[in-house]
């Protein structure tokens, strides 16, 4: 090895001294970035999904203020997290079927309590997993995730399929977000301080991914209740 070339890896490492751990960076006080985390359980993950939108079909629900939201939605676990013009909850029932939603797969529970481990939060049960689909053109503006019970419970979300810019601000609705790339198979796991960060998702751009065709899923474990 060249001298240049470990005079420049002795800096890239000193840059990112504290922020990169094992494959683990970290975003903000509490929030872990674990990149491929979940990438050789993506296919099973994305069959998962197929076994629960067999059941729960994903669809556009509309907001408090009358929208129709761009992301197809669906949810799988003890309760979902649905949003009509009463307002945003969790309900134990889909509103399409009055039915429960379907079980949580294993695969997406027990992937949840290890990625949070992996970031900080040991003993991390999901009750709740909300399904996001994506589409080309779909996008999620800037909002926090303040419908759950308890805000000392870190949430868990997947990436699979198509990429996205993933956009994470602040406490104020007005902080000027940070950009991200999110990959297929990445896991970020938010907790502590940066639980009630405002978040959202840039407009999704055209592509063809092999685990899961022109779309972008994004899975959100919590515990809701
Ligand atoms: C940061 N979903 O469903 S996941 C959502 O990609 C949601 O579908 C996005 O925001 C998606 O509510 C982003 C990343 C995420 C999820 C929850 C958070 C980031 C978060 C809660 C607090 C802070
Ligand atoms: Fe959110």
């Amino acid at each position: 090895m060249t001298g240049v070339r470990k005079l420049h890896d002795a800096t890239i490492g000193d840059l990112f001294a504290g922020e990169r751990r094992g494959g683990a960076e970290r975003l903000a006080e509490g929030a872990t970035l674990l990149r491929g985390f979940a990438a050789a359980e993506a296919a099973a993950l994305v069959a998962a999904v197929g076994t629960v939108v067999a059941d729960a079909p994903f669809r556009h629900m509309v907001t408090p203020g009358g929208y129709r939201m761009s992301v197809a939605m669906t949810n799988c676990g003890d309760a979902g997290w649905v949003t009509d013009r009463r307002g945003y909850r969790y309900d134990p029932a889909d509103p399409e079927t009055g039915r429960p939603w379907p079980a949580m797969p294993v695969v997406f529970s027990a992937l949840a309590t290890r990625a949070a481990a992996a970031g900080g939060f040991p003993g991390f049960a999901a009750d709740a997993c909300l399904v996001n689909r994506y589409e080309p053109g779909s996008r999620l503006s800037l909002h926090q995730d303040r419908n759950e019970r308890d805000y000392a419970q870190p949430i868990v979300s997947v990436s699979l399929g198509l990429p996205a810019t993933f956009l994470f601000g602040g406490l104020e609705r007005s902080d000027r977000p940070r950009r991200f790339r999110l990959e297929s198979g990445d896991v970020v796991v938010w907790g502590g301080p940066s639980r009630l960060v405002f978040h959202g998702v840039d407009t999704l751009a055209d592509g063809d991914h092999p685990v899961t065709g022109r779309c972008r899923i994004n899975l959100t474990l919590r515990k809701a209740r």
